[in-house]
């Protein structure tokens, strides 16, 4: 990718956009498109047509999706599964019609099977069931990746898919009940330790493990991938290592200085019991996870506490 190619974010004021616009700018990009919602409507096929037109971008990043956390997932699924097939669809298959050079699309790792062996290889991809509580997402994903393949075994495009484990950093959703766990717990701990609250709520049982990687580490990986990477099928970025969701809950207690209890809402789901993903392709082609767990989490409280106003 020269310094002066045209690059699209699609999705660049989300968690992951918003770290990859970050990097480009960073690294020197001069020609980055970007287009909010109201601008363009991905879901949209005539907007997305004619932006692809008019624009015609070199290189994609498909970082747009309609995402939440668990309870998000349960509550509007065929928002979940209609919005992002559409997206996929649309800007796959525009980048093909206009000619782009590479395209980057971005899953999850509940792309895997529910119980899937751990940690979770790219190639156990369709070898069992999906996780209930998110399969519509995971569906619309994995249909992506079968899209990226698609247009590159039929027409010869350099489409690619990467599959995180679970995100955050700067710019995630920290709203109470449709955020992910990491930035629903900072904010559920640090209004305890504001109002003096004895204990914080976790939903579920605390026993789910959950891999996390800083959005700022994943960028770094997607830009490799846009370089060296150009290949069928699924390819995981994630930091390697895992934690219940209790030793989460008091790993930020710890930031933020919490020292009261935990109260476990049985009554909320734990979706998968453990998602880890084996990241040896990724470390193979020279990226690895630079941002520890505790150094994140302080950095994302302190963006939290600097744009809690706008929350
Ligand atoms: O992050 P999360 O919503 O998503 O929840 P998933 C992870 C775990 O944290 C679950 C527990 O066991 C939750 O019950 N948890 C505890 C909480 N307290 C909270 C809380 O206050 N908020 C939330 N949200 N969770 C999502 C998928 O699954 O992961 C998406 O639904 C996507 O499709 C995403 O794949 C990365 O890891 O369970």
């Amino acid at each position: 990718m020269k310094k002066s190619a045209s690059v699209f974010v699609a999705g660049h004021t989300g968690l992951v956009g918003s770290a990859i616009l970050r990097k480009l700018h960073s690294t020197g990009h001069t020609n980055i498109i970007t287009r909010t919602h109201s601008e363009l409507d991905l879901v949209d096929q005539r907007q997305v047509r004619s932006f692809f037109n008019e624009h015609r971008p070199e290189y994609v990043f498909l970082a747009a999706a309609r995402v939440g956390g668990i309870l998000e997932n349960q509550r509007y699924p065929a928002e979940f599964l209609y919005q992002n097939l559409m997206i996929a669809s649309n800007v796959i298959h525009q980048s093909y019609v206009s000619g782009v050079r590479k395209l980057l699309y971005l899953g999850s790792s509940c792309i895997y099977p529910r119980l899937s062996e751990q940690p979770m290889r790219e190639e156990f991809l369709l070898t069992g069931e999906l996780e209930p509580t998110n399969e519509p997402y995971a569906i619309s994903k994995i249909a992506g990746i079968k899209l990226c393949d698609s247009y590159r075994r039929q027409y010869g495009c350099d489409f690619v898919s990467a599959m995180p484990s679970n995100i955050y950093g700067p710019h995630d959703n920290f709203d109470y009940e449709s955020s992910h766990v990491l930035a629903a717990l900072i904010r559920k701990v640090h209004q305890a330790v504001t109002l003096g609250s004895p204990s914080v709520r976790v939903w579920g049982t605390g026993t789910p493990r959950r891999e996390f990687l800083h959005s700022d580490d994943l960028a770094e990986a997607l830009l490799l991938l846009m370089e060296v990477y150009s290949d069928l099928g699924p390819i995981n970025i994630g930091s390697g290592t895992d934690l219940s969701i209790k030793d989460l809950a008091e790993a930020i207690g710890r930031v933020i200085g919490f020292d009261g209890e935990y109260e476990f809402d049985i009554s909320k789901p734990d979706g998968a019991p453990r998602k880890l993903l084996d990241i040896s392709r990724i470390r193979e082609l020279g990226w690895h996870p630079r941002i520890s767990l505790e150094d994140g989490i302080k950095s994302t409280y302190s963006w939290f506490l600097n744009h809690s106003s706008e929350l």
